[in-house]
């Protein structure tokens, strides 16, 4: 089995339903839950004037390969008629592969780690909270890359606002 992170992101639609059935989708085929993060309501990151995102993260494990969680993570955007026009642009929702155990690759059909997870403190921030000991390989601790992304952010774009009110669950009858 090798411990996966994927972060979600939402902002179209019924942002809170989306990222739910995403876990649900998920959940029901090979690989199991660890946790999943508090939702944070989040400002855009890069792309065009767009309205605020919700973002969370899904710590699974999994006996597959890294190409069959990415599957899997597209079959759950596919799923949910994710639109995408422009890149970094709005999106039902959105679904990356932030890392795969230890596994280091330059693929552009799936680098690992994430290339711009070690910036962007709507993947960190939740990740933190699913996994207070979370490393990011090549990087270093994630408590420590979010603390660097915070303190770089000295215009306060990275807004991040936990909203325990849309919390996620890990199966539908819990
Ligand atoms: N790909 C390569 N590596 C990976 C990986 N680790 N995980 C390939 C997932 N996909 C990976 O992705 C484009 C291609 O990347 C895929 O074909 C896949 O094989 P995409 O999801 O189709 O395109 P995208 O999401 O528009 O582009 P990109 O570069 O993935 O965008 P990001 O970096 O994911 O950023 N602001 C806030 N607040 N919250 C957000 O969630 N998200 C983005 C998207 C921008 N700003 C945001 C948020
Ligand atoms: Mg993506």
């Amino acid at each position: 089995m090798t411990r996966a992170v994927l972060a979600l992101g939402s902002n179209l639609g019924d942002r809170r339903a989306t990222l739910q059935g995403a876990v649900d989708t998920l959940l029901a085929g090979e690989p199991s839950p660890v946790a999943v993060s508090p939702v944070y309501e989040t400002a855009p990151v890069g792309g065009p004037e767009q309205g605020a995102y919700l973002n969370a993260v899904l710590v699974v494990d999994t006996g597959e390969g890294p190409l069959e969680l990415l599957r899997r993570a597209q079959a759950a955007e596919r799923d949910f008629d994710r639109v995408r026009e422009v890149r970094w642009g709005p999106r039902t929702l959105d679904v990356d592969v932030i890392a795969f155990g230890d596994v280091r690759s330059d693929d552009p059909e799936l680098t690992l780690p994430h290339p711009r997870a070690h910036l962007r403190a709507f993947v960190l921030r939740p990740w933190l909270d699913a996994d207070p000991e979370a490393v990011l390989p090549g990087r270093g601790a994630v408590a420590d890359l979010l603390a660097a992304v915070a303190a770089a952010d000295t215009a306060g774009e990275q807004v991040l606002r936990r909203r325990d009110d849309l919390a996620l669950r890990l199966s539908e009858v819990s």
